[in-house]
């Protein structure tokens, strides 16, 4: 589906479709072995469903460059064992594909630069290409760009469903100080997100959601919703 000009979801990822960009956000690895480390066991699939859907989205579009945007380990400040083996075979997935990999700098992500220069990839704050700068987003920017693409929230939605309630990870768009915001949900299947009708937001960006639409993606499609505040 097409959000903007040019800017179309797939999956829980945006495709920039002239500079055939791929934006990928808040893949925590490494969250399995950090909720295991807190006495919650989950299964280890996330890193297997991470590929599989990255698969799915590589059947329909081959890009130039994947833009890592923001947090792509979880842990702060140390790296855990489980996380520099995942962020070793993820890159490793892209690199071996030969598109070019840019990580930019998220709130978890202080370390990450030992992992990255293994392979060769640079971590950068923010991105610019056309229209657009694409920010990890847990800090506000000074910019003078028409659009800003961020990640950090995880948005997502709880839907009623017959008689039980399902989160969704959802898309939004809306206006920043007369730019164009998106916010880009987590590619982690393990991390639902936030819910943005009933949780406290934590992106400085979306302080006044009201008026942004809201674009939720189910099993293998996605849905325009209309503006947040027809919601609440
Ligand atoms: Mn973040």
């Amino acid at each position: 589906m097409e959000i903007s000009k040019g800017i179309e979801l797939k999956d829980t990822a945006l495709w920039l479709t002239k500079e055939k960009i791929l934006i990928l956000n808040d893949l925590h690895l490494g969250y399995e072995e950090s909720l295991h480390r807190r006495g919650v066991l989950v299964p280890k699939f996330q890193l297997q469903e991470i590929f599989a859907r990255l698969e799915k989205i590589l059947e329909q579009v081959i890009p130039a460059i994947v833009i890592i945007n923001g947090d792509l380990k979880h842990e702060f400040g140390t790296v855990l064992q489980q996380e520099w083996k995942d962020v070793l075979s993820f890159l490793d997935f892209l690199l071996k594909r030969k598109f070019d990999v840019v990580i930019i700098r998220g709130n978890h992500d202080p370390t990450l630069k030992y992992i990255a220069e293994k392979k060769a990839v640079s971590v950068v704050p923010e991105y610019t290409v056309g229209d657009s700068i694409i920010v990890h987003g847990d800090a506000l920017i000074q910019t003078k760009a028409k659009r800003i693409i961020i990640g950090h929230e995880h948005p997502a939605i709880t839907l009623r469903e017959g008689s039980k309630w399902e989160k969704y990870k959802c898309f939004l768009k809306g206006k920043w100080k007369g730019k164009e915001l998106i916010a880009v949900p987590s590619f982690n299947p393990l991390l639902e997100g936030t819910d943005i009708l009933k949780e406290e937001l934590l992106s400085p960006f979306l302080t006044d959601i009201k008026n942004f639409k809201v674009y939720i993606v189910g099993k293998g499609e996605v849905f325009d919703f209309g503006k947040v505040k027809r919601l609440l």
